[in-house]
């Protein structure tokens, strides 16, 4: 027997899979075009926690639940913290959220993943509209922009073959090494390309100031404060030729552009700006409201879907939760103290957490810690509906197996509802609730009739500010692992940089930031810059390193803020 579902993990890809005689297998058709990436073809071997325990005694299930309703009973409502992540796309994820909404807990928001970017976007353009997948497949140039598709979206290669490929990384990835041009530009420079770019668009008269002058008349404001850059400085600054600025513009212009973008450039206090500068060069080259046009990021992937759940309440920052304000925290789908940044923090903070509760797949530095843990059914034992940031589709993912471990977000949600009483419906209701938005309405080519701000123009950037300091130390790359998905799966252990700096593979450095001292070992990478360390996100105590500042906007992580120095042990 098959069965269509589609992978659970926080992806852009969202594969859709067939179940079949007990195996994984690709679905042959559609965005998953018949391959997976490693994390599922192997994702069956990965060990999963399978009895609860609490205070490192191994209990049953049913005991462990009492034990949570009890803990909850004995702790104050507003002293109790509901923190989840994504290691569950699924949107049945958030009944949790529902139960601990109503139950008056204290919930997170904020995000440690795109949310200055979006933040960005939604203050040029009003909305946080993604260009899709079956849009970039008409383009015939595509800027891939601090994204790392052989990595983090491989379904997204199929659709680049033949187009003109620009890519603009301070790291030599494997696109950038296929690309017709690779701006390896320095990191955190991308505002002032970005201004760059559309202050040469200026210059060589090539914008449509029609429409300009219809959805964004601040253009000349704009082009005004692009002239405040010099030139010559600024290039040093992001460390390119003018040619190469010419060679971009040349492969652009006339043509139909998807500029994709990736969290890479935006993990900054000012990636909201960042984010910004790029949309502003888009608009300039008459990217939106166009066939095979357009600026693809993480795009809101519940648009037009209602929520069934309760979800408010009060909230504190997944950034720097102050979990010692808590007496119990009930963490789901997260592993925060390796994925937070100021790791050291966070797990000083925890430590002094009365009841901490874990509740997820596998073990790692989190159920570690905990007092109470409970194994979740993973994706295949456990019904849910999902979407994607970056396609449209949303994918019934039906009970495939059978497992004798682990509860459901949806079981345990229903069964503290019973004990609080709390009105919960039928898991069916809610995945129909769901199922019944399979035909949102999403456009293909979004903002063709102006923006979604006030007036329908476009809202550029006042000002220049954050443009990052300079500094002798070397820029912390943490970018995601094709090994690993954050923590979960074969996570690294190294950290990487190249030969300019007199270390041999093999050697254990100690890579220090304003935060803290982590020892890692080398090895050697040539396709770094002399100016940056790389170490993959999930790799154990990199997260020590990195502070737990908030963007200027959208209350987001800054994993690329911090500078690091090397020294041997
Ligand atoms: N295999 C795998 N896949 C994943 C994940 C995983 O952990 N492993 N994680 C998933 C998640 S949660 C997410 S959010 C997505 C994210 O996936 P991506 O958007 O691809 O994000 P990253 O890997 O963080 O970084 C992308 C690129 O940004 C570049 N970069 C770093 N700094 C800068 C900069 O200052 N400027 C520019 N222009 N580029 C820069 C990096 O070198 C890197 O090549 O991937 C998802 N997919
Ligand atoms: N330095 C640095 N740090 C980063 C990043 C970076 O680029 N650099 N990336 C950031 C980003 S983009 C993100 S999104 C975050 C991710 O941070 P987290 O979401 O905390 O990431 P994971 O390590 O993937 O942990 C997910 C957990 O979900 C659990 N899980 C999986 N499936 C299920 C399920 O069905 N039910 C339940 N209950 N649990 C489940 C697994 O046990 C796993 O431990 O990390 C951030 N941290
Ligand atoms: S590429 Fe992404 S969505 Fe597809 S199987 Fe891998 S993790 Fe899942
Ligand atoms: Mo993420």
């Amino acid at each position: 027997m098959s069965k269509l579902t589609a992978c659970s993990l926080d992806c852009y890809d969202a594969c859709e899979i067939v179940y079949k005689d007990g195996k994984i297998t690709p679905h042959k058709e559609g965005h998953t075009d018949g391959f997976l990436c490693p994390h599922l073809n192997h994702y069956e071997k990965f060990h999963q926690i399978q009895t609860p325990r609490y205070n490192g005694v191994e209990i049953s299930i049913e005991d462990a639940l009492l034990k949570l309703a009890e803990i909850l009973k004995n702790t104050p409502k507003e002293k109790s913290l509901f923190y989840k992540s994504s290691g569950n796309f699924g949107l049945m994820q958030d009944v949790t959220t529902h139960f601990f909404a109503s139950f008056g807990a204290t919930l997170t928001d904020g995000s440690l993943c795109d949310g200055a970017g979006e933040a960005g976007i939604i203050e040029g353009r009003g909305s946080n509209k993604n260009m899709p997948l079956s849009e970039i497949a008409k383009s015939e140039v595509v800027i891939i922009w601090g994204r790392n598709p052989h990595t983090t979206s491989s379904h997204l290669l199929p659709l680049l073959k033949d187009k003109i490929i620009i890519v603009i990384d301070p790291l030599k990835t494997k696109i950038a090494k296929v690309a017709d041009l690779h701006i390896q530009l320095k990191p955190h420079t991308d505002l002032e390309l970005a201004m760059l770019l559309s202050r040469f668009l200026f210059i060589e008269n090539s914008i449509d100031e029609e429409y300009l002058k219809e959805y964004a008349s601040e253009y000349e404001d704009f082009y005004e404060l692009t002239q405040t850059l010099r030139i010559k400085k600024t290039l040093d600054n992001i460390d390119i030729d003018l040619s190469q600025i010419g060679e971009l513009l040349a492969f652009v212009k006339e043509k139909k552009v998807a500029i994709v973008c990736g969290l890479g450039m935006q993990k900054y206090k000012n990636g909201a700006d960042v984010m910004r500068s790029i949309d502003a060069f888009a608009l300039h080259l008459g990217l939106f409201g166009k066939e095979g046009c357009g600026v693809a990021y993480l795009g809101n992937s519940r648009e037009n879907i209602n929520s069934p759940f309760c979800t408010k309440g009060k909230k504190v920052s997944k950034v720097d939760t102050k979990f010692s304000e808590f007496e119990s925290v009930f963490i789901q789908g997260a592993n925060p103290l390796s994925q937070m940044p100021n790791s050291t923090r966070v797990t000083m903070e925890i430590s002094s957490v009365k009841n901490i509760v874990y509740f997820g797949l596998y073990e790692n530095e989190s159920s570690a810690m905990a007092h109470l843990v409970i194994p979740a059914k993973n994706f295949l034992a456990k019904n849910d509906v999902r979407v994607s940031y970056s396609h449209p589709k949303i994918m019934h993912m039906p009970k495939v197996k059978e497992t004798k471990f682990g509860i459901s977000e949806y079981d345990l949600s229903a069964y503290l509802c019973s004990e609080f009483e709390i009105e919960i419906k039928t898991e069916q209701e809610y995945i129909e609730h769901f199922l019944g938005f399979s035909s949102r309405k999403i456009e293909d080519t979004p903002y063709k009739k102006g923006f979604d701000t006030d007036d329908g123009e476009f809202i550029y950037l006042q000002e220049l500010d954050g443009i990052k300091v300079n500094s002798d130390a070397l820029y912390l790359i943490t970018i995601k692992s094709p090994k690993s998905l954050n923590s979960q799966f074969h996570r690294q252990t190294h950290l990487y940089l190249n030969k300019s700096h007199g270390f041999s593979n093999g050697e254990i450095l100690k890579i220090s930031s304003d935060n803290a001292n982590v020892k890692l070992e080398v090895q050697l990478n040539e396709d770094l810059r002399d100016d940056c360390v790389l170490v993959y996100s999930g790799t154990k105590g990199v997260n020590a390193l990195t502070s737990s500042s908030h963007s200027y906007e959208g209350k987001n992580a800054t994993y690329q803020e911090n500078r690091v120095t090397l020294s041997r042990c």
